[in-house]
């Protein structure tokens, strides 16, 4: 084999090599959704992004506006945007709903009745809304940890999800202090 000859299979071998390493393609991609995540200040909505994201739940502050992260899972990564739940930022909610592709309502399962009744108006005004009706819909009983926190049952009786007729709604609980608390209830 000539000099020319050999330089010729290098740079095939290394053409190879390159295109064996470098030009598998890339890795499929997952799809992404865009979720809105509601509730009343309090209820855990940072708190339980941030677990989602591998982050500290510890020294949260109160969302003022929004804030979105992006929750990675196996076959999907979900965008979620956090609405801040305090008396001044919910009548800016629904400014916010457009383009949601799901919603995850948090509830504080272990609040005063006042609250409780509070967070089932809004609730219920999200779960009629035109822009979320269709949507599937988690509605998650977070402080679980809590002796107070009414169970699932009790929140679903009190919940108002009849007013959801044809779309997926999940109710589920949930506490930062405990992983899988709880059980699961769907509609
Ligand atoms: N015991 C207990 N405390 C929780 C739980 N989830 C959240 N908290 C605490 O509740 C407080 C409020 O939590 P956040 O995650 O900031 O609540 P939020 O819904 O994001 O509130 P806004 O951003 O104001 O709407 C924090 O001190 C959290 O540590 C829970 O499941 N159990
Ligand atoms: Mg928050």
């Amino acid at each position: 084999m000539s000099d020319l000859r050999i330089t010729e299979a290098f740079l095939y071998m290394d053409y190879l090599c390159f295109r064996a390493l470098c030009c598998k393609g890339p890795p499929p991609a997952r799809p992404e959704y865009d979720l809105v995540c509601i509730g009343l200040t309090g209820s855990g909505k940072t708190s339980l992004l941030s677990k989602l994201c591998s982050e500290s739940p510890e020294n949260v502050v109160s969302t003022t506006g929004f804030s979105i992260k992006a929750v990675p899972f196996q076959n999907a990564i979900l965008n979620v945007k956090e609405l801040g739940g305090a008396d001044n930022i919910r009548k800016y909610w629904s400014r916010y709903y457009q383009g949601s592709q799901g919603v995850i309502f948090v509830l504080d399962s272990a609040s005063s009745e006042d609250d409780l009744e509070t967070a089932r108006n809004e609730l219920h005004s999200a779960l009629q809304h035109p822009q979320l009706c269709t949507l599937p819909f988690l509605i998650l009983a977070n402080h679980q940890d809590k002796p107070a926190a009414r169970s699932v049952q009790e929140l679903q009786s009190k919940s108002s999800t009849e007013a959801r007729i044809g779309a997926e709604t999940v109710v589920v609980c949930w506490s930062k202090e405990v992983e899988n608390v709880g059980q699961q209830v769907s509609e």
